[in-house]
């Protein structure tokens, strides 16, 4: 069955009924561009084949059921304008996006996005709402719409679910096409779609789940968040892509984040060349500096990444580095297709020499972004 089937299938089994409609949208890898999205920076996502699916029939109550295969039940009001754990980021799609003559629904919720693992099931949970809320509500959805769209839901994230991101895994969500990266630049809200065919190239990108979820990441991102603000602010520029340099700052702390934010952006540039020009074997230095700075100037990797990534270069990895707000989560090592087997094989061993929980693997292959299916 897929995802899609599975939400229709829990819809029916829970609420005894059909849903109205059934959508859904992708987890993401972001090929570069890390912590960034916050800063006006450039990000490279590719969307995932996993998704996160949501069957819906609007109800007349003001009232939100929610169903999920691998989440508590949770019926709520929508009048009371608070919910906790998953509910929040359902709900708060809700509120935020506040949908002409919306009063409520019933919601199945199924996904093969694993959680927690920095592959972005928040997002996909929260787009694929938001997706099936605007073709319900007569909202637009084409590309200005889902701009609207994934505002309202990093709104959803930052007011309701607590957690202080950036726009990065939304608007992957909901503008990523198959075949392609998508090049978002968080400045002036710009998309460029690059095609990114790595498998006809021989080549994979192997996403590495640690297995260790995202520990310390609200406080740890917020205080990211903060200390690229101040720096910004001592700068006295808008955003810090518009910083020639982080030379300026005395404070080692802050100048080390606005390196990351500096350097990051002009490794994206340079990766979009690379994609736009089809050498995507060259990403790897690209992919293997990203690392070196968010693990030593931004300070958000941790063993388990760092751990996973050392090996997959050292097995023969072309490139890898850890993805998402990090502390956990999930690295990316681009392969060739026929070293994968060892790649994965070294990593393990890694992990297991280590005392680290046990890796477990995926294959990104550039996915299409949130959809009625
Ligand atoms: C998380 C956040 F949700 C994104 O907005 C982004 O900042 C990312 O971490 C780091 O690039 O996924």
């Amino acid at each position: 069955m897929t995802v899609c089937e599975q939400a229709r299938a829990l819809f029916t089994a829970q609420f005894g009924t059909d849903p109205e409609g059934c959508w859904c949208a992708p987890g993401r890898v972001n090929l570069i561009g890390e912590h960034v999205d916050y800063a006006g920076g450039l990000c490279l996502p590719i969307a995932l084949p996993q998704v996160t699916a949501v069957a819906v029939r609007r109800r007349t109550d003001n009232r939100l059921c929610l169903r999920s295969s691998g989440f508590d039940p949770v019926d709520l009001d929508l009048a009371d304008r608070r919910a906790d754990g998953w509910a929040a980021y359902v709900a708060g799609v809700v509120w935020s996006l506040d949908p002409p003559g919306f009063t409520g629904a019933d919601i199945a919720v199924a996904s093969d996005v694993p959680v927690g693992a920095g592959l972005s099931s928040s997002a996909a949970l929260e787009t694929s709402v938001a997706l099936a809320l605007a073709e319900l509500c007569g909202l637009p959805t084409d590309t200005a719409g889902r701009d609207r769209l994934a505002a309202a839901c990093v709104r959803a994230e930052n007011d309701y679910a607590g957690a202080p991101t950036g726009g990065l895994d939304q608007r992957t969500a909901l503008h990523a096409r198959p075949g392609h990266a998508l090049l978002l630049d968080f400045a002036d809200g710009g998309a460029e779609h690059i095609p990114f065919d790595a498998t006809t190239q021989g080549l994979t990108v192997l996403v590495v789940d640690t297995g260790t979820g995202h520990r310390l990441v609200d406080g740890q991102y917020g205080q990211r968040r903060r200390e690229v603000e101040e720096a910004t602010r001592l700068l006295g520029v808008t955003t810090l892509r518009d910083a020639p340099s982080p030379d300026p700052l005395a404070d080692p702390v802050l100048h080390r984040r606005a390196r990351h934010v500096t350097t990051e952006i002009a490794r994206v540039q340079d990766a979009a060349r690379l994609l736009r020009d089809g050498h995507l074997r060259e990403l790897g230095p690209l992919l293997d500096a990203s690392h070196r700075s968010l693990r030593d100037d931004f300070e958000v990797s941790c063993l388990e990444l760092d751990t996973a990534v050392d090996a997959a270069v050292a097995a023969g990895a072309l490139g890898a580095r850890m993805v998402g707000g990090g502390f956990g989560g999930s690295a990316i090592a681009l392969c060739e297709t026929q070293r994968v087997a060892d790649i994965e094989r070294a990593v393990t061993a890694a992990a297991a020499r280590r005392d680290l929980p046990a890796p477990t693997f995926l294959r990104a292959t550039a996915s299409g972004g949130a959809r009625r299916c």
